[in-house]
């Protein structure tokens, strides 16, 4: 079935998926998918996946390169994105100001007027991962006050928490009109 472009109510989704390499993007994608995944390789451009669930609007996941230079090419997922879905990994606080800063780049793009945005705190399994308090300080996620969005802990490892972020997905994206703050 097609696309419906009645306003808000489209019968698929672009669910685009960032942050740095290593977050654990790729895992999280072919976790969802219900693949046994033994081992990612760096993504080299992106991975595009379907998902689909009776009952629920079609997603197609994009899972786009996070590294170095690669993360120049962002821009180009952006346009018709329905939903930005973010990847930390929770074991690396080293790299949260970067992460952030990559954030707050993204959002700032024209594209993002409105829409919504999931932060995924992924490894969460890990016993050194960081407290959600914590990451929700240090991205400055109290401060997106224009835009509907989430935080969930997750590990796309073990699977946990990843039914509670689909259903943080599905609900924000019902947000995706009414979040809008451009038009
Ligand atoms: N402990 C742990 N490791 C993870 C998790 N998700 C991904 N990884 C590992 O993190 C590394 C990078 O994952 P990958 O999916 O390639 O990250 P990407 O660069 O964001 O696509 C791999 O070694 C994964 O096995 C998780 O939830 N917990
Ligand atoms: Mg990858």
């Amino acid at each position: 079935m097609g696309p419906v472009n009645s306003r808000g109510h489209k019968a698929e989704a672009q669910v685009v998926m960032m942050g740095l390499d290593s977050a654990g993007k790729t895992t999280l994608l072919y976790k969802l998918k219900g693949y046994q995944l033994v081992e990612t390789l760096p993504t080299v451009g992106f991975n595009v996946e379907p998902l689909e669930e009776p009952g629920h609007v079609s997603l197609t996941v994009w899972d786009v390169g996070g590294q170095g230079q690669l993360r120049e090419s962002w821009k180009d997922y952006l346009e018709g994105t329905d939903i930005l879905v973010f990847v930390l990994d929770s074991t690396d606080g080293a790299r949260l100001p970067e992460a952030a800063a990559e954030l707050t780049e993204v959002l700032d793009d024209l594209h993002m007027a409105g829409v919504p945005l999931l932060v995924l705190a992924n490894k969460q399994e890990a016993p050194h991962a960081l407290p959600l308090p914590e990451i929700r300080d240090r991205l400055g996620l109290p401060g997106c006050q224009w835009r509907c969005w989430e935080l969930r802990a997750c590990s796309a490892l073990t699977g946990e928490g990843l039914p509670e972020a689909l259903e943080s997905l599905r609900r924000l994206l019902k947000f995706r009109s009414s979040c809008s703050v451009s038009s």
